[in-house]
């Protein structure tokens, strides 16, 4: 077992909440370093400004102690002024609202265009064997979200991967030019252009090359004229990254951004910037004495470039971020 797991064990079970206080759920939770969310295991996050206030997206680890699998049936929003005091919303969207999904609300993540919110998630298909990529809209952040299209926006037989897994983790960026790209995948990256009413591709799929090691978790962003397309590598996962000027490439591997989450063999990011400080969102398992891989928390922690817009390793803390002014 990793000794940065070790450390933040002993560090969080010092402070973890009861089980019995896990189970409840607090409209607005208590500011108290990372994990930032302790009344329900969070995962996956994705992360969007808007009007001053972030949002933030996570799946719901729902299984009960000792069982080693994904129980993930809903995903969940938080938002925050400040990245230290969140208030939760009512559930959003759940696999339910996607009526040809069968279960496994894996990760996810909303994109903001002209007023309206677009929801990218991972699911299992209902009828064709395999993960898939649904796609809801909604007119606030916090939803109501519905089934933009009524079906599939990537089906798994749109893909060719052997793995009945390999189409999740969407992550959507709009280009300066209004031009919006889809990337996901397990294994191999892809990714696609979209139509500007975000629920159709616009274009073939395609293959992401120069990203070593890549196994799930892509999120793209853009800083001072880059773009940066960070990815979970190997397994258990740590964060890596590429570099390139143009969303279609060529990537240049720039190597790890963050290391192994404590207690969890999945990693997953998410990257923003606000009020004038970059953050890292990602998840670990290190949470009262039922954490683990299945049952994953949400941490936050700053996020640092070189002066060449290469980006310094992230520093996990249980202390986490100071409130944004
Ligand atoms: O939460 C289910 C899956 O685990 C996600 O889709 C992956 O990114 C990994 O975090």
């Amino acid at each position: 077992m990793p000794t940065l797991h070790n450390r933040l064990c002993s560090l969080l079970l010092g402070f973890s909440a009861s089980s019995a206080a896990l189970a409840q759920t607090a409209p607005t939770l208590a500011p108290s370093g990372n994990p930032i969310i302790r009344n329900k295991y969070t995962a996956d996050p994705s992360a969007m400004v808007q009007k001053g206030t972030v949002y933030l997206y996570t799946g719901h680890d729902e299984a009960p102690a000792r069982q080693e699998r994904y129980v993930m049936h809903e995903w969940l929003c938080f938002s925050s002024t400040d990245m230290v005091n969140w208030t939760e919303h009512p559930v959003p969207l759940k696999v339910s609202d996607f009526a040809w999904a069968k279960d496994d609300a894996w990760a996810s993540q909303v994109v903001a265009r002209n007023g309206k919110f677009y929801w990218y998630a991972a699911v299992e298909h209902g009828s064709i064997h395999g993960k898939a990529i649904g796609v809801a809209v909604a007119d606030s952040p916090t939803g109501p979200f519905k089934d933009a299209r009524g079906s599939a926006l990537i089906a798994p037989d749109m893909t060719t991967d052997k793995i009945s897994w390999a189409d999740i983790d969407p992550t959507v960026f709009i280009d300066s030019k209004g031009q919006a790209y889809l990337f996901w995948g397990n294994t191999t990256c892809y990714y696609a252009k979209l139509k500007a009413n975000m629920t159709e591709l616009d274009g073939p799929i395609q293959t992401v090359a120069g990203l070593p090691r890549y196994t799930e978790a892509p999120w793209v962003h853009e800083h001072n004229g880059w773009y940066y397309l960070s990815y979970a590598s190997e397994f258990p996962e740590k964060i890596v990254y590429a570099m390139s000027r143009s969303l279609e490439g060529p990537w240049q591997y720039k190597g790890i951004l963050n290391e192994i989450g404590g207690n969890s063999n999945t990693n997953h990011q998410a990257i923003i910037d606000f009020k004038g400080q970059s953050y890292f969102i990602y998840h670990n398992g290190a949470i009262n004495t039922d954490g683990g891989s299945f049952r994953r928390s949400v941490c936050i922690d700053y996020l640092y470039y070189n002066k060449d817009g290469t980006m310094k390793r992230v520093v996990m803390t249980t202390e986490g971020v100071k409130a944004a002014k």
